[in-house]
């Protein structure tokens, strides 16, 4: 069954929100465009208690895109955004969201990062996304989302990882930052990601 991840489809990572995402909004069409496409829709959702971990606020003296060593691994502080329950946490409101037939929310641990809709950052607790696929027998996965380069982008090395067949809508997704998102797309087609638009489906 052909099933399709929308990654964080928030207003925080579209213009505008706390963390925006270049011409993010743009990706809202061309989903709407192609769910009926899918079998399965799924989605995530980045979903942080107020103070969490992550966000630059929660630590004297830094401030948003500074890093600091956390939990023994790199952690990127962000302005404060996808607070549980807020504005900036609700899925943009022109999506169509009645495919969608479960949401999976991460980050919620205020100790813990999550960017994968797979796993945390450090690989310590599921979200049960995996177990779910391959409950239903899916195999072959496309993905759409924000921000293209942070949590599209370690939501497909999982992906990988736990042994999907992984496909990229090109034109579904925005990154944060375009240089670092080139670099990965020639990283991610090495290790088997099928890049393709939404014309292709
Ligand atoms: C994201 C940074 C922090 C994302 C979430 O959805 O790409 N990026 N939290
Ligand atoms: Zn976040």
């Amino acid at each position: 069954m052909k099933t399709l991840i929308i990654v964080d489809p928030q207003y925080d990572f579209m213009p505008g929100g706390a963390l925006e995402v270049k011409n993010g909004d743009e990706i809202v069409p061309v989903i709407n465009s192609i769910s009926d496409k899918f079998g399965l829709v799924v989605a995530t959702q980045d979903w942080h208690p107020s103070g969490h971990s992550s966000f630059a606020s929660s630590h004297e003296g830094k401030k948003p895109f500074d890093k600091i060593e956390w939990r023994g691994m790199e952690q990127i502080l962000w302005p404060d955004h996808c607070v549980q329950g807020s504005k900036g946490a609700a899925f943009h409101a022109d999506l169509e969201t009645n495919r969608v037939e479960a949401i999976f929310r991460k980050g919620m641990d205020p100790e813990i990062d999550s960017y994968s809709g797979f796993f945390d950052n450090g690989h310590e607790k599921s979200t049960g996304l995996s177990g779910y696929l391959k409950e239903k027998n899916v195999s072959e996965l496309y993905f759409a989302g924000l921000a293209a380069d942070i949590c599209v982008y370690f939501t497909l090395k999982d992906a990988l990882q736990e042994g999907f067949k992984v496909n990229l809508i090109e034109d579904a997704v925005r990154p944060l930052n375009a240089d670092d998102f080139e670099g990965q797309k020639n990283e991610l087609k090495t290790k088997g990601v099928q890049i393709l638009s939404s014309k292709d489906l």
